[in-house]
This record gives C-alpha cells, structure tokens and sequence, in this order.
C-alpha cells in the first residue's frame, strides 16, 4: 500500500479526491491478477520488484491523462459490464481510406453506419506503417502517429468522441507482435544498441534458428522460406515469422511488455474502446514448439487486461488467433483467468463452417465440429463473421472429418478446389492464397460476393444464378447475425461488392492476393441500396432488416450457450439457443433446393405450435412439417 501513497502524491496528485479512491478500488481490485501473470512471466529477473512499481506508475500517468468524457464512460461500462454482448450490438470493419479515404471521411459516412444499425467500428490499420509495402499496415514504425494521409492523432481522438456520440465504439489494430523494421527500436538494433536488439529476436549465426525452424509453423510460404530473415548490414538473423519486414518483438524483455502497455493506455485515451490485438498467438518462443499459444502468451494477455482495467476499465481486448478450437478457447481466459483475459475473439471455425456447408450443401461437419467446440466464459463473446480482410484457411480436423465420414484432407482441398473455381460446374470465384507443396495447404482468397456465385452469375447474365447468389449472402450473415457472439459486417459485402484486381497495379501489393476482397468502397453502387429490384439494394434490405430484427430479439446476448443440434435433415443447420431471454431456434438451409424439417422433430426440440419467425417477423403455424425455401432461414421463438 506503500506504493499507493506514492501514486496519490505523485501521478494522481492533481486528481480530485474520489478519483483518487476509485484509483485505488481498482488498483486493490486487479492487483492479484496484475500479480499472479507477471510473476510468471518476469519474477525471475533482477529488479522485477522496481520494474513492476514503475509499471504501475506507468497506469497511474495513464490513469491522470485520461480525459474525463472517457473516466465517464469508463464508469458507465463498469456497471454494464455485459454492453457488448448485447444483442443491439453490431459491428462493422472497413478500410478507413478505402471506405471514405480519411478518418475525417469516415466521420461524414456515419449516418450511413447508422441506416445500417452499426453500433461498432472496427477500423483497419490506422497506424503509422512502414514506408511502401506495409502487409496491409500491419508493419507499423510508429504507434503513437497516424498513417499521414489518413489524418492525425487528433483527428482520430475527434473520430471516436463523434461516435461515441451516436453510441459506436471504436475499434483499431494494435500490432503487438511485430514491428517494422523501420520502428525507432528496430532502428536502434539495427545500429547495434545491445539494449534495443534485445527487443527482437537476433541471432549471430543459423544455430538457433536453425532449431527453432525444426517446428514452427510457415505463416506466409510463397512470400518467404522459414521464419528467419538474415540481414548482411549488421550480421544478425532475425526472428520475422510474417514478412521479411515485419520483426517479432521479444516479450520476454518486459521493457517490451512496459513499451507495448504504454502504447495501449496511450491509445485508450485517445477513445479507442476496443484494441484487436494482432498475432496474439506467437508472442512467446518456446524451443522445441511450435511457437504459438504458448502458456506465455496468455500471461501476457491477462497482465495487459488487469492492468489496462486499473487506468481504463472501458477497453475491451480482442484477441486474433486463428488457432484450433482447444488452442483458441483459452484466449478468452480459462481456470483463475475465466473471465480475465480477452474479451472477444474470431470465431474462425463457425466462418470456416459456413462456406464449407455451402459448398457441400450438407451442414453434418459444421453441426459436428460446432458441438465440439468447448464452453466460452459468461462475460465473453465471440465475434461472428462471414468474411474478413485474410484469406480462408481450411480449418477442418481429421477427426472432425472422419466423425462424420469424410476425409480431411480430401475435403480441405475440395474446399480450395471449389472456392478457387477449379471445381467442375461451381459457382464460386476465388483465388489459391499461399499454396504450401510441402502440406499442400491452399487458403482462398475472394469477396463474400464473388465467393457466393454473384460475380459469375452477373458475367454470365443469369438471373436465376444471381437469386442463388444473393440467397447464399443472405443466410451467411443471418447465421453470423443469428449466433450469439458480436457478428461483424466486412464492408462492402452489405452491398455485395465483388472481387477487384485493381490491386495489381500497385506494385506494393500485387504480390498479395488478399487484396482482391479489400476493395474501394463502391458509393455509386451503394447509392442503389434503396432499390429493392436491384441485387445490391436486396442484399442491402436484406441485411438491414435482419440487423433490426437482432436488435429486437435479446435471447441473442452473447452469454446464453448457442447448441448445433440436428435438424434430421442433412441440408439444414440447426442452432438452438437456450437463454433467461428466451429459446431461439436457428435453421438455415443450405441447399439450392427447398427442404423439409419435420415436425416429430420441431416438437422434440420444444418448437412446435404456433411460432414467431423472428427475422421475418410473421407467424408460422407449425402443426405440420416445416418447408424452408432454396437458401432459407428461420429465427423461430415459440408465440
Ligand atoms: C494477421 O493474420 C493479420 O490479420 C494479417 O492481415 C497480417 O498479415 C498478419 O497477422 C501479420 O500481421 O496469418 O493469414 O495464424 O493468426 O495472425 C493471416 C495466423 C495470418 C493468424 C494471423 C495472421
């Protein structure tokens, strides 16, 4: 409590006296989950005692400086700690220069967010990236700056007071796992600063890479070999597990772990409400690992979180990690840190899922792989998406293949084959992203739209394939919409923008096929969004009333367990909610042709009688067995 004293003559002096004492609760409150990470992560280093008091200093200056629009709303989150699992919320992703060219742009299209009910905004990365290419801004070399034409600090503190305003929170990216190699850091090591070079990992010669190669994972196989990057200038091997330019930060030196939670308090307090935490999953080195979901690596999550809750409880942290189920459960916090690490997290399976069940028009492995999935906790959520700014990679297990008789392998490239239009006879338009000989992995890369059949359907003129298309769109998102967790529109597919090759005229993306599903926003096409007749303004209707019927449907909070169950039909997917709210019954047909689910089994599941159809709003009389149409959907909630 010494500690304490000092703080409140120190950084929180100025404050008013019952700021102090919240400080103070919330500092009493965390500290043992402050502790408890951190010791297992640094306690073994000299200093760890000093060290940790000039952390929580750190969070008491973060603490002082935050703005006290924010410190209100920090309160108001407090006592609705559950505001994201709500069942009004609805997030929305885009790129700030491709959606409206810069962050004052976006502010002038938040009426456009609101018709469509947006009530979360993730925008892509904002921050200072290296010079040329930059992964997308995923290679930053500045994180207090904004990307120049994009705007400034302020004009993005200014972006998230405005939103606030018409209740959306901000979401951005927080690179935590690498820089560029432009960072002042990497600067600094490249110089020879014994200091910074500990921030990365670098190496004098192949020995240890050359052990650690033997079972880490190649993330990016066609745009380099191994995980290691050797430069001649200063003699080192350095640890670059993405690009070449993209260097892995070294969490095991907690000036690392010190420099990154500035960073995310500094962010904070600008009025960012949620931080997507990138390549959280290989923040730890481990030899002899795979390097990825490390024990580490969630400590490190849990500290920031008890920390970032001492100085700005509002912040939610949102973790990207496109692991396995049982690797990726845990990000949400598991045993003592239930609860107490990040809050949301993709949900890559249920995506993987849904265009794997349309390609086979058969929903069994999704059922299957959807009921293994473990329990997440109660003040968690997972965010539901159809598409996103990476490519498709084919998470489909062996076992969960084999438990319902197909073959992994056989399958994962059926999938590849259908979604790159190599597969006789289908519909999609996609392309092989990261073809790896040795696994023969293929992920796809492709729009919601032009995956879905709609950029074949228009060049070919055919209506009924466009109908088809629009249909597939549609019950991908009313599944996402209809799940539990916090769905997520990727912008432009509310429109149903194609893919686009304009990317190849840049050299700094070209070598990038993920660029074909980040286009420009269309706002002439947009324009026709009113225009039920047309195929974008129908998927646009579509969409938005799906949107508002989530919104009037709160059995849909995230905390309540969303069941696959068996519909007794192998083309419909069944999803059947049990929360204090409300039952909900889910199905989605997944095949061209309309189909039955019959009443002996509506009944079993307590759905029988008469029935609203929430995401229609009309009443089913269902005494009889239930016909779904071609691509159909169903919300029912017993009258
Ligand atoms: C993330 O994705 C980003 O979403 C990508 O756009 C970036 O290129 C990358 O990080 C590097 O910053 O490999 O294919 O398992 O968890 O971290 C996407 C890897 C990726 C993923 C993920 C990565």
């Amino acid at each position: 409590m010494q500690l304490l004293e000092q703080l409140i003559a120190g950084p929180l002096r100025g404050m008013e006296q019952l700021e102090q004492q919240i400080f103070a609760l919330r500092f009493a409150q965390h500290l043992p989950d402050v502790e408890r990470p951190l010791r297992q992560l640094y306690a073994h280093l000299p200093n760890y005692d000093a060290w940790l008091e000039k952390l929580i200093t750190l969070v008491a200056n973060a603490y002082a400086a935050r703005p006290a629009e924010l410190r209100q709303r920090d309160l108001r989150r407090v006592h609705e700690p559950d505001w994201f699992q709500q069942s009004d919320m609805m997030g929305y992703v885009c790129y700030p220069d491709r959606f409206a060219g810069t962050l004052r742009g976006v502010a002038e299209k938040i009426p456009y967010l609101k018709e469509l009910g947006i009530t979360y905004l993730h925008l892509m990365p904002l921050l200072k990236p290296r010079p040329g290419a930059s992964d997308g801004g995923y290679a930053v070399m500045d994180y207090r700056q904004v990307r120049d034409d994009l705007g400034t600090m302020d004009d993005l503190a200014h972006l998230a007071a405005q939103l606030r305003q018409e209740d959306m929170s901000l979401c951005i990216d927080l690179v935590c796992n690498h820089t560029a190699k432009e960072h002042a850091w990497a600067q600094k090591a490249q110089a020879g600063d014994p200091e910074y070079q500990n921030y990365y990992f670098m190496y004098p010669n192949r020995t240890m890479p050359d052990q650690y190669e033997r079972t880490v994972r190649e993330i990016f196989p066609e745009f380099k070999s191994g995980s290691f990057t050797y430069y001649e200038a200063f003699d080192r091997w350095v640890w670059t597990t993405f690009n070449e330019f993209q260097w892995d930060l070294n969490y095991a030196n907690p000036a690392v772990f010190g420099e990154m939670l500035d960073i995310m308090l500094f962010l904070a307090n600008q009025g960012v409400e949620v931080l997507r935490l990138d390549a959280v999953a290989f923040m730890w080195k481990r030899l002899g690992t795979d390097c990825e979901n490390q024990p580490e690596a969630h400590a490190i999550l849990q500290a920031f979180r008890a920390l970032s809750r001492i100085a700005a409880p509002g912040l939610l942290l949102k973790a990207e990690a496109i692991v396995p189920p049982p690797q990726l459960v845990p990000y949400l916090g598991q045993g003592l840190a239930a609860n107490k690490e990040c809050e949301v997290a993709y949900h890559n399976v249920f995506m993987v899922m849904l265009w794997s069940s349309l390609a086979e028009q058969q929903v069994a492995l999704m059922t299957h792989a959807l009921q293994q999935m473990p329990a997440i906790p109660s003040r968690t959520s997972w965010l539901a998406y159809v598409r996103c700014h990476d490519d498709i990679g084919w998470a489909v297990t062996e076992e969960n293949a084999a438990a319902v008789g197909l073959n992994g392998y056989l399958h994962r490239s059926f999938l590849s084959d259908f979604y790159s239009g190599r597969f006789p006879g289908t519909y999609a338009r996609g392309a092989t992203f990261q073809f790896n000989p040795r696994t023969n992995d293929r992920r796809i890369s492709g729009s919601c739209a032009s995956l879905a059949g709609l950029e074949v359907a228009m060049e070919q003129q055919d209506w009924a394939a466009m109908d088809l298309a629009v249909r597939r769109i549609v019950l991908l998102h009313s599944l996402i919409l209809a799940f539990g967790g916090l769905p997520l529109l990727y912008m432009g597919d509310e429109i149903g923008l194609l893919n686009d090759d304009s990317y190849l005229q840049d050299p700094n993306l070209a070598g990038d096929n993920r660029w074909l599903h980040r286009p420009m926003m269309d706002w002439e096409l947009a324009e026709k969004r009113h225009d039920g007749l047309s195929v974008n303004g129908r998927i646009f209707q579509s969409l938005r009333r799906l949107i508002t019927a989530r919104k009037q449907t709160p059995a849909l909070h995230a905390e309540a367990a969303a069941r696959p169950v068996w519909t007794h039909n192998i083309h419909v997917f069944g999803l059947l909610r049990e929360s204090p709210h409300g039952r909900l019954l889910i199905l989605g047909n997944f095949s061209d042709h309309a189909q039955t689910v019959p009443f002996y089994r509506l009944a079993e599941l307590g759905f029988d009688g008469p029935m609203r159809n929430k995401a229609a709003d009309e009443t089913i009389p269902a005494w009889a067995d239930l016909q779904i149409e071609p691509y159909g959907y169903l919300w029912l909630e017993k009258e």
